[in-house]
């Protein structure tokens, strides 16, 4: 075994709960979990750190970010402050669209230089896994380089990237009088040309966005090229985007607010996961909260992410979305850790990889400057991460 942890509080997020080891160790071989047990029983390492009673969880997941983008729309935030609605600003060419052209605009390495500050902030909070989605280019080469900026993230940072086609997030004005000949483009040409860079499809069910029916075009064209679906569903307003998304056993259904009773049923069935953007809710001054005991009860699991995007959730902290996970949806301390860790892992269709400490298991883990795992939830705007490790490396 190449390295030893001990003296640790281990979090490994097996079973139900937290999977508390607590006095425990971990080693790592080959950049893979090889060993997690009572520190008393653990095997001879060439390399042991003390970690001096400090708590270890694995690395955080960020499971639904618009990371990569151009411009800002700190502005059009001005204009909402003075009573302005999003639709009104979205329908006024502004919203996504004003997003879209500045990302038009700038090149692959220009969107690349300008998102790596906010996934330094992210890493820097212990996150060893994102999700990033397109979105914002809305062209079939607009949407590749889009994707093609997320993976050269994944390349510039130790951090593992899974990449999201999100063609339908929005028609572009130069098909304002033919959304469905959008749809058409989407499902024809950049959702087949994307297969080899994408991981999942995505789309917005809103009345700002796609109808259950265009969206549903788009699912099958996924289907076709082999990629699994996800769904921002249910956000503003009750569509059963959510119920749609689970009919094909999507691996996510995001946002969440108004759905209903169907729609959970549905997705407890399908197994689709809950992911909650509390950063969205917050931010957009939203009331309408996420059914979350209904969805306990149902037994679908929950993920929290930052929906990292200049519109509705311009945040680069997932810890700053635990805490409002707890205060903001009622969720408890374990349903936070395990909402940016084993459950957003399944979000993505990782959690045979991440997620959790587990042999075999990839070694992202992070270490805490502290022994309690509610201290991760309860702080508001305070990091207390000592070591983040991806593959088995401190970085
Ligand atoms: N829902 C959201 O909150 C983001 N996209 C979506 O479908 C908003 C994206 C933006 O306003 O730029
Ligand atoms: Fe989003």
């Amino acid at each position: 075994m190449d390295r030893l942890w001990t003296n640790a509080r281990i979090a490994t997020l097996t079973g139900d709960g937290l999977g508390l080891v607590e006095h425990g160790a971990i080693g790592v071989a080959d950049g893979r979990i090889a060993w997690v047990g009572d520190a008393a029983d653990a095997p001879v390492a060439t390399d042991t750190i003390d970690c001096e009673g400090r708590l270890i969880t694995p690395g955080l997941i960020d499971c639904h970010t618009h990371l990569v983008h151009g411009g800002s729309r700190a502005n059009e935030w001005a204009m909402r402050l003075e009573g302005a609605t999003y639709e009104e600003i979205a329908r006024a060419g502004g919203g996504i669209v004003s997003t879209m052209r500045a990302t038009r605009e700038m090149d692959e390495a220009g969107l690349v230089a300008t998102a790596l500050p906010r996934l330094d902030a992210l890493i820097a909070e212990g996150v060893t896994t994102i999700e990033i989605k397109s979105g914002y280019g809305l062209t079939l080469d607009d949407e590749i380089k889009m994707l093609r900026a997320a993976r050269a993230l994944g390349q510039a940072r130790r951090v593992r990237v899974v990449a999201t086609l999100l063609a339908a997030h929005a028609v572009p004005p130069e098909y304002w009088d033919d959304a469905d000949a959008y749809v058409d483009l989407v499902c024809d040409r950049i959702i087949p040309a994307a297969a080899g860079l994408a991981d999942a499809v995505d789309g917005f069910c809103e009345g700002i966005g796609f109808t259950p029916g265009q969206i549903a075009r788009v699912f099958d064209a996924a289907k076709a090229a082999g990629l699994p679906v996800k769904l921002h569903a249910e956000q503003l307003s009750h569509l059963a985007g959510a119920s749609l998304a689970a009919s094909y056993h999507a691996l996510s259904a995001d946002h969440l607010e108004h759905i209903n009773d169907a729609d959970v049923a549905a997705m407890a069935e399908a197994g689709t996961v809950a992911v909650l953007l509390p950063g969205a809710f917050y931010f957009m001054r939203e009331t309408h909260k996420p059914p979350v005991a209904a969805l306990r009860e149902a037994g679908v699991s929950m993920a929290l992410a930052t929906d990292c995007n200049p519109g509705t959730s311009p945040t680069t902290s997932l810890l700053l979305m635990l805490n409002m996970g707890a205060t903001l949806f009622g969720l408890s301390v374990t349903e936070c850790l395990r909402a940016v860790t084993v459950n957003a892992a399944r979000a993505l269709g990782l959690h045979g990889d991440v997620g959790t400490l587990e042999v075999g298991k990839a070694a992202d883990l992070a270490i805490w400057n502290s022994t309690e795992p509610a201290e991760l939830v309860y702080r508001i705007g305070f990091n207390p991460l000592c070591t983040r490790i991806k593959d088995g490396t401190c970085i």
